[in-house]
């Protein structure tokens, strides 16, 4: 297993539209595998490939509470099948737009269906957090962010700040 470098705004390939999987192959293991051991030391709660960097249709998460009570979950070419009229708002945080927590009004419950690591087709009914954290990481592999669901405002105002984040550092790097 290996920890990947998780690509943060305004790093384009945040905004590509993510490949469905073939077949789950060893090379989709090993990347479920390191995007666990990436996730968990960052930490957070759910990563989509395209956030470090791989361009496939495939989501973990752990939802657990207790620190040592791993719960991992896998979710491969994942479809929302249905969403509830009814929305509802929870404070998001983003991995690739790291210390920016913003609420964000999503529909309050979602059925979602998928591939699991075995290949096995599976559906799950979620609410609260595991509809919150799903639909966040569904538009990830479409390619959306969460501040996407913000007012035009606040969206410039954070893209503006890493952009310029980015720049300074990049600078910096050439200096050194
Ligand atoms: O996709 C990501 O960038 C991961 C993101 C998932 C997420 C969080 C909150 C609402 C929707 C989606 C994170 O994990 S941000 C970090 C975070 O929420 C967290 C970190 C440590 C402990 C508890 C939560
Ligand atoms: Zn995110």
């Amino acid at each position: 297993m290996a920890i990947r470098e998780i690509i943060k705004l305004p790093d384009k390939r945040l905004r590509l539209n993510s490949e469905p999987v073939k077949q789950i192959d060893a090379g989709i293991r090993k990347l479920v595998a390191d995007m666990f051991e990436t996730m968990y030391k960052a930490p957070g709660i759910g990563l989509a490939a395209i956030q470090v960097g791989v361009a496939k249709r495939v989501i973990t998460m752990d939802l657990s509470k207790k620190e040592n009570d791993h719960e991992p979950q896998v979710f491969i070419n994942p479809e929302i099948l249905w969403q509830s009229d009814e929305c509802a708002k929870f404070e998001e945080g983003c991995l690739s737009i790291p210390d920016y927590y913003e609420e964000v009004e999503r529909p309050k419950e979602v059925k979602v269906k998928y591939l699991d690591l075995a290949g096995k087709k599976r559906e799950i009914d979620a609410k609260g957090l595991l509809a919150t954290c799903l639909q966040h990481e569904i538009d990830h592999i479409n390619g959306v962010l969460f501040i996407d669901h913000l007012s035009k405002l606040k969206r410039d105002r954070v893209i503006k700040r890493f952009t310029k984040a980015a720049r300074s550092s990049a600078t910096k790097s050439v200096e050194a």
